[in-house]
C-alpha cells in the first residue's frame, strides 16, 4: 500500500471545482461532422493513457485501444460499417427506433469514418492470455464502459470532438484490425476537430430532479 495524495480542497474549493467541471462537461456534444485537420499521435497517446486510468475489475485494465489514422484502413472500416448500417436502417431497426433517431438526421452513410483524422476502436478483453495461459478478467463491460467515458472526457478536454459510433454488429473490426480472439470490439470512436460548420441537434438534458433520488 502507498499513501493516497489528496488535493486537500476546502469545502468552497470542492463546490467550485464541482460546478466548473459540470459546466465544462455540459458543453460536450457528440459530433458527426469532422474536419480533416490533423491531430498529432502525441495527443492520441495522452487520450489513451487517460482512458486507461479508469478503474477496472481487479485492476485488470481489460482493454485495447486501436488508434487508426491509415487512410486505407479507415476506408475499409467505413465500407464495412456502412454495409451493416444499410441493413440496420433498412429492416433491422424497429419503426420506434428509426423515429427516435430522426432528430439526429442519421442514415447509413458514415463519411466521418474517413474524414476524422483518427478512429479509436475500443476493444474489450473478455479474458487475458499470459504465456499461453488464460487469465480471468472481471466486470469487463463495466470497466471498458468507464474507460470509454474517461476517453470521451479527455477528448473534450483537449478541444476535440468524438462520436460513440456503434455500427452493429461490430465484429468486422476484429477482422479488419486483426485483433486476437480474446478481444471484442466495444465502440468505434472517430476523433478530431469539428468541421467549421458542424451542426448538432438541439437537445435538452434531463433536470436534476428527473435523474436523481435523494435518501438523506
Ligand atoms: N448505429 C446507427 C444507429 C444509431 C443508433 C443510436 I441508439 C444512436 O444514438 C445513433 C445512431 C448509426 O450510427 O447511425
Amino acid at each position: 500500500m502507498i499513501h493516497y495524495k489528496t488535493k486537500g480542497y476546502s469545502a468552497e474549493e470542492t463546490t467550485k471545482a464541482a460546478k466548473t467541471f459540470y459546466q465544462e462537461l455540459d458543453t460536450r456534444r457528440s459530433v458527426r461532422e469532422f474536419s480533416d485537420r490533423p491531430v498529432s499521435k502525441e495527443v492520441i497517446e495522452q487520450l489513451i493513457l487517460t482512458a486507461s486510468s479508469a478503474p477496472s475489475g481487479a485492476h485488470k485494465q481489460p482493454w485495447t485501444f486501436v488508434a487508426v489514422s491509415n487512410p486505407e484502413i479507415k476506408k475499409q472500416i467505413r465500407a464495412a460499417a456502412e454495409k451493416e448500417e444499410f441493413e440496420n436502417y433498412n429492416g433491422r431497426m424497429s419503426e420506434e427506433w428509426l423515429e427516435d433517431l430522426k432528430v439526429f438526421g442519421t442514415d447509413d452513410q458514415k463519411p466521418f469514418l474517413e474524414i476524422a483524422p483518427w478512429l479509436i476502436v475500443v476493444f474489450k478483453k473478455v479474458h487475458d492470455v499470459e504465456d499461453g495461459v488464460k487469465k480471468k478478467n472481471y466486470y469487463v463491460n463495466e470497466s471498458v464502459g468507464l474507460a470509454s467515458g474517461f476517453l470521451l472526457t479527455a477528448i473534450h478536454n483537449a478541444g476535440l470532438v468524438s462520436l460513440t459510433h456503434t455500427p452493429s454488429p461490430l465484429n468486422f473490426l476484429q477482422k479488419i484490425l486483426d485483433r486476437p480472439a480474446n478481444e471484442r470490439p466495444f465502440l468505434l470512436i472517430p476523433v478530431g476537430y469539428p468541421a467549421d460548420d458542424a451542426m448538432v441537434p438541439e437537445l435538452k438534458r434531463k433536470e436534476l430532479e428527473e435523474i436523481s433520488v435523494w435518501v438523506e
